[in-house]
């Protein structure tokens, strides 16, 4: 088809222009005058493979210092480059808050941003501030790149041995659904031709090497995710970037056993409290806390335990799921947090999510971020599914607030459905109790 095959040339084009981008801003790096890199990656499977392909292709040039960050706190970031004249690079996020970046640049360092997710440019950015993301392009970050695959050739720019650890870029691509496209389908191909990974077209299924054994990457995935994000605060993000480096699970099988268990008691002792006590309502809304009980394992295990828990009966279809958990104040690698913070999460049902394509409804991303900002905190996300952290103590604050702000123009709406009120409207079999 014509308009198909336009795609494609603008698909290619883009892609053409992210590896030229890719060689400068290699060149660039390499001309800086500094002995060491600090990478900042993302604590999933795909940050943590990114981080990894970075890693071995700074090394010789630099030595390299890696902080694994569960989210771009702006706190974080400030932090983080008020601090030192090294170049950083932002591995898988940074792209969403990249003004910021680039604003808190103050003392002018290289700093780069290799990343797949939506790209936030209001305020510009400073020229120091380099930005590796194919939306730079027109091009869909979340079809046709992915954190690793963008790693990786920025690391084949930066060094030419690279092609053997392509499988990497191939496990990071995962995240992605449906074949490999783009920037994935170019990395999956160096792969094959490097012997590390096969491809079957017929079933669009790719094997990489790993322990020696071609392996499924849908399942490293899963367990570099699990190493680096509940094991966040046992050094699980080192321990899977060197799984990565070496292809292998040697010496680490034993921490993704305790870390899996440890998971899977938490969640079934938090599931079985709800199903007694049910869940908060608001009227959009349905939320609970767990407190503490997630304590010691990264954040994301909020969002991964919500997820689980649309597909539990306690859950209404019709209202927003929204869960919370304290959050350490420390970042390993970065310090201490100033106050204390409590991580949200939230997922729409498809119900729900009907009527924010329909735009009834804002989209959760705006939502609560729009919320959790009012509060002094930070969030971001989609349409149906967004996190961020708020001051602890103002979680009820925030789920009245972010229950109000999910409404879009309440009373337009009733004019158009001609006195049907949106709750009536949203909610036709609830009765008020
Ligand atoms: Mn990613």
């Amino acid at each position: 088809m014509a308009s198909g095959s336009r795609r494609d040339d603008q698909v290619r084009r883009g892609i053409e222009k992210v590896l030229k981008e890719s060689e400068e801003y290699a060149k660039r790096l390499l001309e800086v005058g500094a002995d060491r890199v600090i990478i900042v990656h993302h604590d999933d499977a795909d940050g943590v493979a990114a981080g990894a392909l970075l890693k071995l292709a700074l090394e010789g040039r630099f030595s390299t210092h890696t902080i694994c960050l569960e989210k771009t706190y702006p706190q974080i970031v400030k932090k983080l480059q008020a601090q030192g004249r090294e170049p950083i690079i932002y591995v898988d996020l940074g792209s969403p808050h990249a003004s910021l970046i680039s604003k808190l640049n103050e003392l002018r360092r290289t700093v780069i941003i290799i990343d797949h997710h939506d790209l936030e440019l209001s305020d510009g950015i400073c020229e120091e501030v380099m930005v590796l993301n194919p939306e730079m392009h027109g091009i869909d970050g979340g079809t046709y790149a992915c954190g690793a695959s963008l790693a990786y050739f920025f690391a084949r720019s930066l060094k030419r041995d690279v092609e053997r650890y392509a499988g990497l870029a191939v496990i990071g691509s995962v995240e992605i659904p449906g074949e490999p496209r783009g920037l994935n389908l170019l990395a999956l191909d160096e792969a094959v031709k490097a012997g590390i990974a096969v491809y079957d077209e017929k079933s669009g299924k790719a094997k990489v090497l790993w322990d020696g054994k071609l392996t499924n990457p849908e399942a490293l995935s899963t367990k570099l995710t699990i190493m680096a994000s509940v094991g966040y605060y046992q050094e699980g993000p080192q321990k899977a970037l060197d799984s990565c480096i070496r292809c292998s699970w040697a010496g680490v099988e034993e921490f993704l056993n305790l870390l899996e268990e440890r998971r899977k008691r938490a969640y079934s002792s938090v599931a079985s409290r709800l199903r007694y006590t049910g869940l908060n309502k608001l009227k959009r809304i349905q939320w609970f806390h767990v407190e503490d009980q997630f304590h010691d394992m990264g954040v994301k295990v909020i969002g991964t335990f919500c997820s689980y828990l649309m597909y539990q009966k306690m859950v209404d279809d019709d209202k927003v799921l929204v869960g919370m958990m304290n959050m350490r104040n420390d970042v390993p690698g970065l310090g201490a947090l100033e106050g204390s913070y409590v991580k949200v999460s939230a997922r729409a049902p498809k119900k729900v999510l009907t009527l924010i394509e329909a735009g009834s409804l804002e989209p959760l991303s705006k939502a609560l971020a729009e919320a959790a900002k009012r509060l002094g905190g930070f969030g971001d996300g989609h349409a149906a599914a967004a996190s961020g952290i708020v001051p602890k103590g103002r979680e009820r604050e925030f789920v009245e607030l972010m229950d109000r702000l999910l409404s879009k123009d309440e009373r337009g709406s009733e004019k158009r459905a001609g006195g049907v009120t949106l709750d009536r409207f949203l909610f036709p079999k609830k009765v008020e109790k």
